[in-house]
C-alpha cells in the first residue's frame, strides 16, 4: 500500500512537473551570445534568428539568443577558442575547422564521401554523428546538432574550369584543413588556408584568385562581384555544427539544457529546408549577376575522384582508420 502510495505521488508530481509552464521550471534570465561567420542575410543568419526565437518561446523569454553575424565574435577558430576558455557561449561554424581540437572531424571532408543530402543527414544526426561530436566535451565544446552548410562548389577570376588541369596555378583560398588543402593541391591548384573572414577582401584585392562554397554562400557573400567563374563540381557535403562552451554549458540547470538541445535540434530542422530552397535560388540569383556557370560531367567527376582517391588511405594511416571505418559502415547502413 505504502508502495503504491508513493508511487503514485510520484506520478503525480511527475505530470505536474511537465505541465508547468517555462517560468515555473528552473531557468534563469541569460543572453548567449551567437556567432557566425555569414551574413545576417544568409541560411546561417536565418537559421540563427530562428534558433533565437524558438528557444525565446520554449523559455518564455528567459534565453535570449543574440545573433553575432559577419564573423563580428572572430573566425571560426577565434571562436572555437573564445568557447574553450568560456568568453563566449555559442557558436555556428563549419565542422572542417575543427580538425585542431578533434582531429577526426577531419573525415567529413574527404572528397566526394557523401552522395546527397539524405546521406548527410542520416550519417550526421544517427549514431556515427552523435559520438563524433560527443568526443569535443574533452576539449571543451558541447556539440548541439549539425547544419548543413552544404555541397561545395568553385569560383574562380580566371578561367572557366571544366577539368581540374584548369585549376592549374590558380591561387585558390581553402578552409584551414590539412584534407582540403592537399585535395587542391593535387588537383594543381595553388591551395592557401585562410580563414573565411578574410576571404572576401582577399578575392578582390586578388591576394586569391578563387574559393570553394556551397552556392547559397557565394551569392550571401556577394562573390560574384569578385568572381567571374562558377563550377559546379559538389566535391565536399560540408556540415556546419552548433557549439556551446562546455564551461558554460555546465552551468545550466537541466531544464535549461533539455530548452537549449531542443530548440537547437528545431533550427536544425528550419535550417536544411531553408538552404536546399535557397540553393536552388541562389543558382537563378548568381546566373543573373553574371556569373558564368559550367556543372562538370559525370566522367570528369570521375577523373578528380580517382585523382584525390589517396586522401582516403592518408587519412587512415594517419590515425584516422577507425573513425573512415565507422563512417563508412554508417554509409553502407543507409546505402
Ligand atoms: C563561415 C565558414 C564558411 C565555410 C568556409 O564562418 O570557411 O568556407 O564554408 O561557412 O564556416
Amino acid at each position: 500500500m505504502r508502495q503504491f502510495l508513493l508511487s503514485t505521488v510520484a506520478i503525480a508530481v511527475v505530470t505536474l512537473v511537465g505541465a508547468l509552464p517555462a517560468q515555473a521550471q528552473d531557468v534563469k534570465s541569460r543572453l548567449i551570445r551567437f556567432g557566425y561567420g555569414l551574413s545576417e542575410n544568409s541560411n546561417q543568419g536565418r537559421a540563427a534568428k530562428f534558433f533565437a526565437q524558438e528557444l525565446d518561446k520554449q523559455s518564455g523569454g528567459k534565453l535570449r539568443l543574440k545573433g553575432f553575424g559577419d564573423a563580428t565574435l572572430g573566425s571560426d577558430v577565434q571562436m572555437q577558442n573564445a568557447l574553450i576558455g568560456g568568453a563566449q557561449e555559442m557558436m555556428v561554424g563549419s565542422t572542417a575547422t575543427l580538425v585542431g581540437i578533434v582531429k577526426d572531424f577531419g573525415v567529413y571532408d574527404l572528397p566526394f564521401l557523401f552522395a546527397n543530402e539524405k546521406e548527410a543527414d542520416a550519417v550526421l544526426d544517427g549514431p556515427f554523428g552523435e559520438k563524433l561530436m560527443a568526443r569535443l566535451q574533452e576539449k571543451g565544446l558541447v556539440g548541439l546538432v549539425y547544419w548543413e552548410n552544404g555541397f561545395r562548389n568553385l569560383t574562380n577570376s580566371k578561367r572557366p574550369v571544366t577539368k581540374y588541369e584548369d585549376l592549374s596555378g590558380i591561387k585558390l583560398r581553402v578552409m584551414q584543413n590539412p584534407i582540403y588543402i592537399d585535395m587542391f593541391n593535387q588537383f594543381g591548384a595553388n591551395a592557401v588556408p585562410m580563414a573565411f573572414s578574410e576571404l572576401f577582401t582577399a578575392l578582390e584585392t586578388g591576394t586569391v584568385d578563387g574559393q570553394e562554397n556551397p552556392v547559397t554562400t557565394i551569392q550571401s557573400s556577394k562573390f560574384y562581384e569578385v568572381q567571374k567563374f562558377l563550377t559546379i563540381s559538389r566535391h565536399v557535403y560540408s556540415p556546419w555544427i552548433v557549439l556551446a562552451s562546455k564551461r558554460w554549458h555546465d552551468g545550466l540547470s537541466a531544464d535549461e539544457k533539455k530548452m537549449l538541445q531542443s530548440a537547437a535540434e528545431a533550427s536544425r530542422a528550419f535550417e536544411r529546408s531553408d538552404s536546399r530552397k535557397a540553393s536552388i535560388e541562389s543558382m537563378t540569383e548568381l546566373k543573373a549577376k553574371g556569373m558564368q556557370i559550367n556543372e562538370l560531367p559525370a566522367a570528369e567527376l570521375q577523373r578528380m575522384r580517382d585523382k584525390v582517391k589517396p586522401a582516403y588511405d592518408k587519412f587512415a594511416a594517419d590515425g584516422g582508420a577507425q573513425v573512415l571505418a565507422d563512417l563508412q559502415a554508417a554509409l553502407a547502413k543507409v546505402r
